[in-house]
């Protein structure tokens, strides 16, 4: 990519679109098509073709679709699949269609088999069954990826995907029912401390193990895959903080400065128990995650009070 290449973030305004026009604005691009407010329905083909025939984007990193945690997937399995699988349709057609230079698609670690070898390497993917809270939309992230192999098959289209470790940071969804389990810990630990809430309950056992990568980190690996890796194989993004949830939850109680009691609540559902990635081909590019877990979780806290506490007060006062 040039600094003036013209470059597409579908899905913009996502954890992972935002920070993705962030980086590419630090590092100098200057022609990102589609801004957020004036990305078009990616869900409507026509609005999509209009958008493609208006911008040209030679390069288009695809971080579309609605994502959610562990609830949200159990909730809203048909939303998140059809949401995720119409819009990567759409958007890897319309590259092919307006001849761009590369697409790179972002598909989720949660497209490995439930009990796959740690950590996960992508000769794993579609070797056993899905984790069931999440099988609808790890079907639709693997037949994004799939679609970007038979394009690239059938008509040689420069499409690649990468697979990210689970995602946090600014512009993440804080609810606390919906969120994944950084942001909606950022938000209970938060509440409970101003509340003066002697006990947080946490989900699950607190045994399973999560790969984290900051959204930052992210949008860089990104970058750098765009810029120095071309091949039908999918290509895993690591941030290399791998935890269980009792450690990880101790961890944001820690940067939020909650002192209270932990309990676990074995009602709600574990999820995978292990989601590590062998990121070694990464390694072996020569990228490298550049912020620790605890600054990015003290970023993302940071931003949570600067973001979503005031609007929510604002949204309170309004009401009353
Ligand atoms: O982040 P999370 O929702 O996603 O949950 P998954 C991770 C682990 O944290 C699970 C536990 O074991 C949860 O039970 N957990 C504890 C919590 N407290 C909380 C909490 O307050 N909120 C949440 N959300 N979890 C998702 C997939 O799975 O990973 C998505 O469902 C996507 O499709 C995403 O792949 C990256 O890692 O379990």
């Amino acid at each position: 990519m040039e600094p003036t290449s013209r470059i597409y973030v579908a899905g913009g305004e996502t954890l992972v679109g935002a920070a993705l026009r962030e980086q590419l604005r630090a590092a100098g691009y200057t022609r990102l098509g589609g801004e957020p407010s004036d990305e078009p329905n990616l869900t409507c083909p026509r609005r999509v073709e209009e958008f493609f025939a208006a911008e040209r984007p030679e390069y288009v990193f695809l971080a579309s679709g609605i994502s959610g945690g562990i609830r949200a997937n159990q909730e809203y399995p048909a939303t998140l699949m059809r949401d995720n699988l119409i819009s990567a349709t759409f958007v890897i057609h319309a590259a092919h269609r307006y001849g761009v230079a590369k697409l790179l698609y972002l598909a989720s670690s949660c497209s490995y088999p439930r009990l796959a070898p740690q950590p996960m390497r992508v000769e794993a993917l579609m070797t056993g069954p899905l984790e069931p809270t999440n099988e609808a939309y790890a079907m639709a992230k693997l037949a994004g990826l799939k679609l970007c192999q038979a394009y690239r098959q059938q008509y040689g289209s420069p499409f690649v995907t990468a697979i990210p470790a689970n995602a946090f940071g600014p512009h993440d969804d804080f609810s606390a029912e919906d969120s994944h389990v950084i942001p909606g810990l950022i938000r209970k630990f938060h509440e409970a401390r101003c509340r003066g809430q002697a006990e947080v309950r946490v989900w699950g056992s607190g045994r399973p193990r999560r790969e984290f990568i900051y959204a930052r980190d992210l949008a860089d690996a990104c970058l750098f895959v765009m810029n120095n890796y071309d091949d039908a194989e999918p290509i895993n993004l690591g941030g290399g903080t791998d935890l269980s949830i009792v450690e990880t939850a101790h961890a944001i109680a820690d940067v939020v400065g909650y002192r209270g009691r932990l309990s676990f609540d074995a009602t709600r559902p574990d999820g995978m128990p292990l989601k590590g990635l062998d990121s070694e081909p990464l390694k072996e590019l020569g990228w490298r995650p550049s912020t620790t877990f605890r600054a990015a979780l003290a970023e993302t806290y940071d931003w949570f009070l600067r973001h979503i506490v005031p609007q929510e007060n604002r949204d309170v006062r309004e009401a009353v």
